[in-house]
C-alpha cells in the first residue's frame, strides 16, 4: 500500500519531517481535532469558555487551572513512543534525517532516540515566570502540578511550561529554521491537520519544493499540494516501512 513511499524514502538522504499529535495518538495522547480528540473532550467542560482557551495566554492568566489539570493528565500519563516515532529515530541512526520539527508537546520523539527534534510550539521540559521570567525544569515544578496546585514562582507570578499558546510567539529556534532552512530532499508530514500556523506554513512551503508525503487518518485543506497522501493509520504506515528493513 505504502509502495510508493517506501521508495521515495529509501533514496533520500535528507529528509525533514514535520509531525503533528497523529503521531502520539497510539500512545493514548488525544490529539486536538480528531472526532474524539481534546477539543471534543473540552467543549464538555463548563469551566472553559470555548476549548481553544486551555491554550490561550489571556485566558491562562485569568484561570491556569483547566491547563494546569490537562498538564497533569499528560505528565501522568507515561506514554511510551509509538512504532512511528521509533521509525523516524531509525531513520536518523541512518544518517536520513536533516530535522525533525514537530508540533507536539509530549517529547516522545526523544524518547524514541531522535536528536534532530525542534519543538516549534516547545515543551514541558523548561518554564519561566510569567512575571519575573525566572528559568525553571520540569523537575523544579512537575510535582506541584502533580498535587494539583498551581506552580508559583517566589516573587508570586505563574510558572508557566515552555509551550507556546495561541496569542504567543514561536521559539526563536523556529524562526532561525525558516530563515535558514536545512537542505531537504524530502518532506514527511505525519499526523497533523496542518491548521496551525506558521508551523504547517513552514511545511508545506518546503513540500512545495521536494517530493513530500503525507500520511494522516483525515484529509487537510493542503491534500493537493502534496506529492503522495495516505489516509491511513500512521502506525500501519510505520510497521509497514520498518518490516522492509530499510534500515542496514
Ligand atoms: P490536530 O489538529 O489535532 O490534528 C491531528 C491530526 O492527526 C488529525 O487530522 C487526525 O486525523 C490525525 N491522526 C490522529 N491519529 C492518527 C493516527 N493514528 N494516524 C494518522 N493520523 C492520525 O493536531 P496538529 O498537531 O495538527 O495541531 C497542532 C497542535 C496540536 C500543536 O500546537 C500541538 O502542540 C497540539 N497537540 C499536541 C499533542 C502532543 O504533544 N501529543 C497532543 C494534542 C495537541
Amino acid at each position: 500500500m505504502f509502495d510508493k513511499a517506501l521508495t521515495l524514502i529509501k533514496k533520500s538522504k535528507n529528509i525533514l519531517v514535520f509531525t503533528g499529535a497523529g503521531i502520539s495518538t497510539s500512545s493514548g495522547i488525544l490529539d486536538f481535532r480528531s472526532e474524539n480528540g481534546l477539543y471534543s473532550l473540552l467543549s464538555k467542560n463548563t469551566d472553559l469558555p470555548y476549548p481553544e482557551a486551555i491554550f490561550d495566554i489571556k485566558y491562562f492568566k485569568k484561570n491556569p487551572k483547566p491547563f494546569f489539570s490537562l498538564a497533569k493528565n499528560m505528565l501522568e500519563q507515561h506514554a511510551k513512543p509509538t512504532n512511528c516515532h521509533k521509525l523516524l529515530a531509525e531513520l536518523e541512526k541512518n544518517n536520513q534525517i536533516s530535522l525533525v520539527l514537530t508540533q507536539n508537546i509530549d517529547m516522545l520523539h526523544q524518547a524514541a532516540g531522535s536528536k534532530k527534534v525542534l519543538e516549534c510550539h516547545g515543551s514541558f521540559m523548561s518554564a519561566h515566570c510569567l512575571d519575573c521570567h525566572s528559568a525553571y525544569n520540569l523537575n523544579d515544578y512537575k510535582q506541584r502540578v502533580l498535587d494539583d496546585s498551581i506552580p508559583y514562582c517566589n516573587c508570586g507570578g505563574i510558572i508557566k511550561p515552555d509551550i507556546t499558546f495561541f496569542g504567543e510567539s514561536l521559539p526563536s529556534a523556529f524562526y532561525d529554521l525558516v530563515n535558514n532552512p536545512p537542505e531537504t530532499d524530502l518532506v514527511l508530514i505525519l499526523g497533523s491537520s496542518l491548521n496551525v500556523q506558521p508551523a504547517a506554513g513552514f511545511a508545506l512551503e518546503m513540500a512545495m519544493k521536494v517530493p513530500s508525503i503525507l500520511v494522516n487518518l483525515a484529509a487537510t485543506p493542503y491534500d493537493n499540494a502534496i506529492s503522495l497522501v495516505y489516509h491511513e493509520d500512521l502506525e500501519v504506515f510505520a510497521e509497514y516501512i520498518l518490516r522492509d528493513n530499510l534500515i542496514t
